[in-house]
């Protein structure tokens, strides 16, 4: 029998949605103070270790998954755990995170430099975010999954980067951290009214750095209503 995505709860209640956007909002606090914390000479571990302490103290009942934190020539993994590589001046530091609210995921990442970047730091990070940005600016429900990814990938490809953008572009969040739908290059769903998505394009070079921004966003009739709303400027610490 045929199921409707209603029925597989890809689509999500207002109760549902408001779980996850207090998931969300635990993770704008979290990333706020970690932008009070993290000091060059801390280990990644350390920045990890105190981005989980913070959303539970806020009140997570879990996390979403095992922070990601990564820095240095360590980003241009783009899941890589976090490890006892010490912060150092010039690091980029990716850090991806979420808060569990009654069972339900919140997912962010963002990256941010210590003390300074170099010119070619602060190019890829602005293509990444105008990536970011055009995915964002081309949800809404009836979109094709594929086309947002597009949207996303074209301007990193257009930028000269486009084979060092080596996953998707986003995907449903909810008692899962990933779930349907998948928004990537091969991805045939189409987005409908009330599902959480990730926008999450990101660039990794090899031995150099790398960079990803990602939000969780409610894809409505008109667009999205963006659960998180941290900024998305490079931040230099
Ligand atoms: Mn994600």
């Amino acid at each position: 029998m045929e199921t409707t995505n209603q029925q597989n709860n890809l689509i999500k209640t207002p109760e549902q949605i408001l779980n996850i956007m207090k998931a969300s909002a635990m993770g704008d606090m979290c990333f706020s103070h970690m932008l009070g914390y993290i000091k060059t000479g801390m280990t990644e571990m350390q920045v990890a270790n105190e981005i989980e302490r913070t959303l539970l103290s806020l009140g997570a009942e879990g996390l979403s998954f095992t922070t990601i934190c990564v820095s240095g020539d360590r980003t241009a993994f783009p899941h890589g755990e976090p490890s006892e590589k010490i912060i150092e001046e010039g690091d980029f530091i990716t850090m991806d995170f979420g808060a569990v609210v009654n069972g339900y995921c919140g997912d962010m990442t963002r990256t941010v430099a210590m003390g300074k970047v170099t010119n070619e730091q602060r190019k890829v990070y602005n293509i990444v975010l105008a990536a970011q940005l055009a995915g964002i600016d081309s949800i809404k429900a009836g979109v094709s999954c594929f086309d947002v990814d597009k949207a996303a990938r074209d301007i990193i490809v257009e930028a000269g980067y486009g084979e060092y953008y080596v996953h998707g572009t986003g995907h449903g969040v909810g008692t899962q951290v990933h779930e349907a739908p998948t928004l990537n290059s091969k991805s045939d769903e189409i987005l409908e009214e009330f599902m959480p998505v990730t926008i999450e394009p990101g660039i990794y070079m090899p031995e150099k750095f790398g960079v990803r921004i990602e939000d969780l966003a409610i894809v409505t009739k008109f667009g999205i209503i963006n659960t998180v709303n941290s900024s998305k400027d490079l931040i230099i610490l």
